[in-house]
């Protein structure tokens, strides 16, 4: 008679597949557990401590861990020696091994576990006839998931042996991140000196960045609940690859303010940022920052979406709207849009300290961690640098643009006024392109009087400050640090601007 050895703590489907196993004459052998549901369901079992002649040990930390269970699981069916040990031991060979691992992950996410519990739930003997049996795939079927067992069952009947090779890779797969996890749980070194990343695939895509690139989705298997992981879809098409990294994009940025916002993000950059007593106020100041470029755009708000509002976004063509919830007559007219991806987040608590980020970007060959930049500057970051002071009105609008700044692709210039954008020039390969840039959309509005300009990064000369004080701003916020800032500065006092310095880069490349 063939054996399968049965022990899994997700006993999801454990009693159909094991009557399949049944079915097709297996003697089930089981650990504790699993024993008992099998039982209970009526389904005959041999218990793991019958086949080893021990009982399962010091409260069940050694339960598979035995000759007769692992060399029924190694030995090579193809050859004499092998096999001829087996019978004079009076080991029974196991072909199929069907275990999923103590929920390790899943532990210490629960509040208040100790180490103590959290160790206990390290698998030491899941993983070890799983990785035997995945070695041993010319001959035995290693399954992990409770969602292959139809597909199991199946191949059982053909001997598929490419689909036991397949579920062998996902046995490696699944006990390398199951691995990783640990690892990460028991580090205690500071970032950067260790950092284990592991992610579990959430999606394959249709395509990447574009249609010829294969692609797909890897998250946190726990990601931050303020993450764009976490985001909850309520409707319309699946996110694509560049879907995704927008998303993320405007969720970071619309994270950075606590009064009613909208940001329009495109293309990772956002083209307009607004912000009002109300959240459709704040719509219409988004909107009208950048009315052209907003079509096809990311659209977050952070605040529950109303009827007034979500008709004023039905009347444009948009690929995602965003925000912490929706009037129910909000989201009917949104979803009216067959494809419209609605998606509702979690905002940061600003009451909170930021909670510590990674960012991970691609290199050949490689990746770059780094913190994301939580770092926000106030009033009292800001140094004043030359004759005249910011009104405390620009002070607001500087610290406004400053915040868009750190969310625009080097070089970044921002125009602002009045919370609301109304010039942003990014990813420019010289400083004065993007201000240039900047510049003659902020000047195509009304209000444009009195507006602001913010600089991820010092200006290297006076040429900048010169042109934008031609162009008629009147207050600059900028780091400074440039062995050149006396040029700016000058600059600034001939033309009546004021000009603070904060000393934070915020390049974004
Ligand atoms: O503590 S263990 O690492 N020692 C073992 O020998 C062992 N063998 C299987 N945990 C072990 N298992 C795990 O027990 C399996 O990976 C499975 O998650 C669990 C099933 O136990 P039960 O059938 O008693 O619910």
């Amino acid at each position: 008679m063939k054996r399968a050895l049965l022990s899994v703590s997700n006993k999801q489907g454990l009693e159909t597949f094991a009557q399949g196993l049944v079915d097709r004459g297996f003697e089930i052998v089981a650990t504790g557990g699993t024993e008992q549901q099998l039982v209970a369901a009526g389904i005959a079992v041999t218990s793991v401590a019958t086949v080893t002649g021990f009982p399962e040990m010091l409260g069940g930390r050694v339960k598979t861990l035995h000759p007769r269970i692992h060399a029924g699981i190694l030995a090579r069916r193809d050859q004499l020696d092998d096999m001829a040990a087996l019978a004079n031991a009076e080991i029974t060979p196991i072909d199929v091994v069907c275990v999923n691992l103590y929920p390790f992950a899943a532990t210490i996410q629960r509040a208040g576990i100790t180490r103590t519990e959290a160790i206990e739930q390290i698998d030491i003997g899941g993983p070890s006839a799983l990785r035997a049996a995945a070695k041993n795939a010319d001959s035995v079927w290693a399954v992990v998931d409770p969602a292959d067992y139809p597909k199991v069952l199946a191949g059982l009947d053909q001997d598929d042996q490419a689909m036991r090779r397949e579920l062998a890779a996902k046995v490696f797969r699944t006990t390398a991140a199951y691995d990783a996890q640990i690892a990460a749980y028991l580090t205690t070194a500071e970032f950067p000196d260790t950092y284990t990343p592991t992610y579990v695939k959430r999606q394959t895509m249709r395509y990447g960045e574009n249609s010829h690139q294969a692609a797909a989705f890897y998250a946190e298997p726990y990601p931050d609940p303020h993450s764009i992981a976490a985001a909850h879809q309520l409707h319309g098409k699946e996110l694509s690859f560049n879907n995704l990294k927008d998303a993320d994009a405007a969720l970071q940025t619309i994270n950075e303010f606590s009064q009613p916002t909208v940001v329009a993000m495109k293309h990772m950059n956002p083209c307009g940022i607004g912000q009002g007593a109300t959240i459709e106020a704040a719509w219409d100041k988004a909107f009208a920052a950048d009315s052209t470029s907003i079509f096809g755009g990311i659209i977050a708000l952070n605040r529950n979406v109303d009827l007034a509002t979500a008709t004023k976004m039905h009347a444009l063509f948009l690929e995602i709207v965003m925000a912490p919830s929706y009037d129910d007559d909000a989201l009917a007219i949104l979803a009216q849009k067959k494809n419209l991806r609605i998606l509702t987040i979690q905002l940061a608590d600003h009451a909170q300290p930021a909670p510590r980020m990674m960012e991970t970007v691609s290199v050949s060959g490689g990746v770059l961690v780094q913190e994301a930049d939580h770092r926000v500057e106030t009033a009292a970051d800001l140094t004043v640098v030359t004759d005249l002071a910011p009104t405390p009105a620009q002070v607001q609008a500087l610290l406004f643009a400053q915040i868009v700044v750190k969310h625009v692709k080097s070089n970044a210039i921002v125009v602002a006024k009045d919370g609301q954008t109304l010039g942003i020039g990014a990813g420019q390969m010289n400083r004065i392109g993007s201000a240039e840039i900047a510049l003659t959309a902020a000047q195509t509005h009304s209000n444009f009087a009195g507006a602001v300009l913010a600089s991820d990064a010092f200006f290297p000369m006076g040429d900048t400050v010169e042109y934008a004080a031609q162009h008629g701003i009147r207050a600059i916020i900028q780091p400074g640090g440039s062995i050149r800032d006396q040029e700016s500065i000058d600059k600034a006092n001939e033309y009546g601007i004021a000009m603070v310095t904060t000393g934070v880069r915020h390049f974004r490349h």
